[in-house]
């Protein structure tokens, strides 16, 4: 336990961490702040303290806390129609496949709702593929993922994973599943020459990892791999897509197409869980009636409020924003030359800074510190603090920002 941790909570605080304390799972270790309110980059605690998010939901509301539109499209629509299952058709359903496949420029798209069923959906289609167009022998299709992966929390999406404390004690683990150095593309051309191999699964930028940006020219690589071997490409763009990184998605850096899209997270700007699988007809069409689905999975509420999320990123120019932010963030914070940071990367508004100190607990004290301060973070990977505001941030609060984390590092001092 840190010796900040005892930093003293306001009572009507602690009167909400007491009750999650004695009823609710504990399968989070949260920054002791008990939020209430969010407004743009804004949120407000129980008591009113005002913070800046640094968070975003874990990029799940790039286009900030309850944002006017998004909340009159899901208020609306939330009067007329929520769910009608997909026993029958809705009038939003069409018209939202419609709006996302030309937004996003693939024939089809399979709606879904958090972001891991967005990756078992895009596996299983990796697999059908594989089997009917492949002909890869029944049972033995293989998926690569990059070592570091994080995509979820499934009995499927924790067999790929590389971090202890995502499958420690959970399996047997999904068989068929491979596993590559990130950004290494010699590794990832001796695995995809297995006849075997259906897909390779990526994320553009590993986020939970601890925002690991691959060189310049890893993406373009691995789609010419994919492409020379057969290959589906798979980019998992829950955390990466949607404006975070300076672009609609971090493959448009490289001008890389994957055959397989996943979205998740501010598809639906943090309002509900909305994902959604796109790709073209020669994948898409494999899978036929009653072969999968789920009971929300393209619910009107849903629709309303995605095509509203999708609008508003491109009308308020949030990829603009957030390269031009993101490179503000990152120069202020070299500009302070403090000792306790070693490394700040990141792209667009996806950054993470690296805490250097003796002290393993300082990244969390430096965390609760900034919290103190009005701004909200949460270390991931031990000494790693992941800087990811709502993407409407401006110049000003970027400064005052930077100026907080200036204040808040001298208590590693
Ligand atoms: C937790 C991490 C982030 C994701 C990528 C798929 C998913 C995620 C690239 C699954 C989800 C969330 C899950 C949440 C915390 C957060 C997280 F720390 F876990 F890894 F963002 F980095 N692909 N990430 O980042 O989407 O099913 O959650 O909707 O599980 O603690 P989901």
């Amino acid at each position: 336990m840190s010796t900040i941790d005892i930093q003293a909570v306001s009572s009507k605080t602690q009167y909400y961490l007491d009750l999650e304390e004695q009823f609710g799972a504990h399968n989070y270790h949260p920054i002791p702040v008990v939020i209430e309110r969010g407004e743009g980059v804004f949120m407000y605690d129980v008591d009113g303290q005002r913070y800046y998010d640094f968070l975003s939901g874990y990029s799940a509301v790039n286009q900030g806390h309850c944002h006017r539109r998004i909340i009159q499209a899901l208020t609306e629509q939330a009067q007329k129609l929520t769910l009608t299952s997909r026993a029958f058709h809705s009038n939003l359903l069409g018209e939202y496949e419609q709006f996302i496949t030309s937004y996003f420029g693939y024939d089809k798209v399979l709606p879904m709702n958090t972001g891991v069923e967005g990756g078992e959906t895009a596996i299983k289609l990796a697999r059908r593929w594989g089997y009917v167009k492949k002909g890869i022998p029944e049972n033995q299709a293989k998926i690569v993922f990059a070592k570091g992966n994080f995509w979820g929390r499934t009995l499927a999406a924790i067999s790929s994973s590389t971090d202890p404390s995502s499958y420690l004690n959970f399996g047997p683990f999904m068989p068929g599943f491979e596993l590559v150095e990130y950004n290494d593309l010699a590794d990832l051309e001796r695995a995809l020459q297995d006849p075997h191999v259906a897909a390779f699964m990526v994320e553009p930028i590993q986020g939970e990892a601890g925002v690991v940006v691959p060189d310049e020219g890893y993406l373009a690589g691995v789609r010419a791999l994919c492409t020379q071997y057969n290959v589906l490409l798979i980019a998992d763009e829950i955390q990466t897509g949607l404006c975070r990184t300076g672009k609609m998605l971090a493959c448009d850096h490289e001008n890389v197409r994957p055959d397989i899209l996943i979205l998740g997270k501010a598809l639906s700007g943090g309002v509900l869980p909305v994902s959604a699988v796109l790709c073209d007809d020669f994948i898409m069409m494999n899978i036929k009636p009653g072969e999968h689905g789920s009971t929300y999975g393209g619910n009107p509420l849903a629709c309303a409020v995605a095509m509203e999320a999708l609008r508003v990123l491109k009308e308020e120019q949030m990829a603009e924003n957030a390269e031009a932010m993101g490179q503000l963030l990152r120069s202020e914070l070299e500009k302070l030359n403090s000792p306790h940071i070693s490394l700040i990367r990141g792209k667009g508004l996806l950054n993470a800074i690296v805490i250097r100190h003796a002290n393993p607990e300082a990244a969390w004290d430096l965390c609760l510190e900034l919290k103190h301060r009005g701004l909200l973070a949460k270390p991931t990977h031990g000494d790693k603090i992941r800087f990811a505001p709502p993407l409407l941030i401006n110049a000003e609060q970027v400064r005052e920002c930077v100026d907080i984390i200036a204040a808040a590092l001298h208590i590693l001092d």
